[in-house]
């Protein structure tokens, strides 16, 4: 099976695989947590997205939503970021403190977890679709004024150092990945969101976002340079 650029076939893929594209917020966000949970010997396969490798039968059988980030760990196959991020941390990680068993503390990372679902994610989606794959050549206003409304929500939600409370936790690392993308669309104005602002400014020290959130947020910025013009 020759389907991907990495030419890894199903058969050879053992234990963890993760099916990825780089530019992808959601990917971003699972490969944020490999780097903050150090979890390892995780192998990757690039999904081309432009060319449909998604939408190839392989793909479909094991996910049939054909939407990337996919991990599959042997014959378990699992989408959707947040389900893969919580997979990761509960079964492979015995660091709890990005997803506390906690109730109270669990159900408010829930929470921003869906506001990423929900709200977040989509406003990205929505404003780069018509410019990645319609040719348009700037952001539809009803997109930006989306993402104006995603970012008074998550203004309002920082009321503490981080996304859920004063720790750290997987609701950052799940945010940043779509706040960061919203950011190239419509940069963030620290007049207007000053904890959003100082937020960010925190994420972007992990070390983690260096390295499984930038070289894509990278990706993203080159790609939008080219088709704005
Ligand atoms: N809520 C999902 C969103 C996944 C998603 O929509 N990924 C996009 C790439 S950023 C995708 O796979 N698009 C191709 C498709 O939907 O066919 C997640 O968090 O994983």
């Amino acid at each position: 099976m020759n389907l991907f650029s990495s030419k890894v076939t199903f058969r050879e893929i053992m234990v963890l695989t993760l099916y990825k594209l780089d530019a992808s917020p959601p990917v971003r966000s699972v490969l944020m947590v490999i780097h903050a949970a150090k979890i390892p010997d995780v192998k990757y396969v690039d999904v081309n997205l432009f060319t449909g490798d998604h939408l190839k039968e392989e793909y479909l059988k094991l996910n049939p939503q054909h939407t990337i980030p996919m991990l599959t760990d042997d014959d378990f196959a699992i989408w959707d970021s947040h389900a893969i991020a919580a997979y990761l941390l509960t079964k492979y990680s015995n660091d709890k403190s990005l997803y506390p068993t906690d109730a109270k503390k669990r159900a408010v990372i829930d929470q921003r977890l869906h506001f990423d679902s929900g709200i977040l994610f989509p406003s990205g989606r929505g404003a780069l679709e018509p410019v990645l794959f319609k040719g348009e050549k700037a952001f539809r206003p009803e997109a930006l004024e989306k993402i104006k409304s995603a970012y008074e929500f998550s203004e309002k939600f920082l009321t503490n150092t981080w996304m859920a409370g004063n720790d750290l936790t997987l609701a950052d690392i799940c945010c940043v990945s779509s706040i960061s993308t919203l950011n190239e669309i419509l940069p963030i104005d620290a007049k207007l969101y000053p904890q959003l602002t100082a937020w960010f400014e925190r994420c972007k020290e992990q070390e983690f976002y260096k390295k499984g959130n930038e070289p894509g947020i990278e990706q993203i910025r080159g790609v939008l340079k080219s088709k704005l013009g």
